[in-house]
Parts: C-alpha cells; sequence; structure tokens
C-alpha cells in the first residue's frame, strides 16, 4: 500500500523529476509540483508532475486535496531545499513530510531515516545510518553502517561513504567521491566529485583530488 495518494513537491526542477520517479515508485499515484517559474511547465509534464502554481501558492493547493499526502522539498541546494521544508513544516506538521524513498533503493530496518529525506534508485543505506532531516542520498550512492549524513547534505550519485564515516549538515559529496571509515566531514563543506577524503574535513571548505586537499574556504 502507498504511504499517500499524493506528493506536492515544492520545486519544479531537475531534482524534482527524479524524486517524482520515486514517489511514483512508491505508489504515489499524483503528483503536483510549485516552481516559480512558469516555463518549467512543459518539463515537469514530461516528468509526469503537474505544475499547480508559484510556491507561495503551496497553503491553497494543500487546501484542495482531502486524500493523504506528502509534502517534499525538491531542491538540489541545500539553502532552497531547508527553507522550503521548514515552510512545509509550518503548514503541515512533521507527519506530512514522509521520507521519499525509491523502491529501488536498499535501506536497512535499523537505519533512522528524517523528515523531508529523499533517497535515490539503487543507493544503498546500510545497518545503524542515521539520514537527518531534509538530506538527499542520491542515485546509487552507498552509505555504510554507523555513518551520519546531517541535515540538508547531499551525497552525489555514486559516492560512497565506509562506515562510521559522519558529515555534517548542508553540505556536499560530489559524484562519485569517496569518505573512507571514520572520517568526519565538516557542515557547509564541499567535497569534489571523484575526490577521495581520508583525513577528516573542516567546516566550509572545499576539497579536491586524490587524496583529497582543500583548495579554498567554501563559497557556496
Ligand atoms: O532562489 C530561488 C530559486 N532557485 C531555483 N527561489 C525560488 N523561489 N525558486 C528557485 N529555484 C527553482 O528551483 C527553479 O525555478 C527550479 O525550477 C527549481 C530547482 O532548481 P534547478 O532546476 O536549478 O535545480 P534542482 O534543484 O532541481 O537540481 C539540482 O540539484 C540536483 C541534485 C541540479 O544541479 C541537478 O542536476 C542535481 N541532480
Amino acid at each position: 500500500m502507498s504511504v499517500a495518494e499524493t506528493a506536492i513537491l515544492i520545486g519544479g526542477g531537475g531534482h524534482a523529476a527524479v524524486v517524482a520517479d520515486a514517489a511514483r515508485s512508491m505508489g504515489i499515484g499524483t503528483i503536483l509540483c510549485l516552481d516559480d517559474d512558469s516555463r518549467v511547465a512543459e518539463a515537469c509534464e514530461r516528468a509526469g508532475m503537474t505544475l499547480s502554481g508559484a510556491i507561495e501558492e503551496l497553503p491553497g493547493v494543500i487546501g484542495k486535496i482531502s486524500q493523504p499526502m506528502i509534502v517534499h522539498a525538491a531542491a538540489g541546494g541545500a539553502r532552497l531545499r531547508k527553507k522550503w521544508l521548514n515552510e512545509a513544516q509550518e503548514l503541515l506538521g512533521e507527519a506530512a513530510l514522509v521520507a521519499i524513498i525509491h523502491a529501488s533503493a536498499v535501506v536497512s530496518p535499523s537505519a533512522r531515516i528524517g523528515a523531508g529525506v529523499f533517497i535515490g534508485p539503487q543507493a544503498v543505506v546500510n545497518a545503524r545510518v542515521e539520514i537527518e532531516r531534509g538530506a538527499i542520498i542520491n542515485s546509487g550512492a552507498i552509505v555504510e553502517h554507523d555513518c551520519v549524513i546531517g541535515p540538508f547534505s547531499h551525497i552525489a550519485p555514486r559516492a560512497t561513504l565506509g562506515g562510521g564515516a559522519q558529515v555534517g549538515s548542508m553540505s556536499l559529496i560530489g559524484i562519485g567521491a569517496i569518505v573512507l571509515p571514520g572520517i568526519k566531514i565538516g557542515s557547509e563543506t564541499i567535497l569534489g566529485a571523484g575526490a577521495l577524503a581520508r583525513e577528516n574535513l573542516p567546516d566550509a571548505v572545499t576539497a579536491f583530488g586524490i587524496p583529497a586537499r582543500v583548495a579554498s574556504p567554501c563559497q557556496s
């Protein structure tokens, strides 16, 4: 049985299209989205979601739906995702912010998954992992046992975190990057695509390469 009949995605860009597919894989039949840019309507339609207005119209759109629903902040960028998730929570409480998890993802029963989390196709979230509020575990990412992923962080496609690794809040682990077991990545930090973190990284830096070296204070 599906967790809801309708999903309302806040945001109608590329990430929302991926979230829409995952929502459908969970059996959610109706997918609406909100975006301030009406030019995304055609691309939304192609991805099987109906653009139902600008973001400020969320309360009105929610008010018209009588079936069980999920509201999801579907922005790739952490700041926007945090803003939208907090706004949705104020309107509806945490119960409507159920995580959207693609049916092909493997998620351990002992993992804890926070409100508003997205877990993409073929991602693996192993035993005793904590995925905190609003985080993204994107397509094919692997999060090994006992990792902690902080609020609104994004583990990009095919990134891999060894057992017990930790990521702070609002950070990005880039496409295909590797974080060795037990390594701690700070908050608002970016680990570049394909990088290998074998030492801890502090808050608010950007690091690239194998092994990863800090390139600059983070500009995001
Ligand atoms: O500042 C903003 C703003 N920035 C983008 N204010 C408001 N109100 N809306 C904003 N948006 C809207 O968010 C845009 O209209 C857009 O339709 C939507 C999503 O932004 P975008 O399409 O730029 O990216 P995304 O968040 O869907 O996806 C990014 O992150 C994913 C994880 C991309 O980098 C993807 O390639 C990536 N897979």
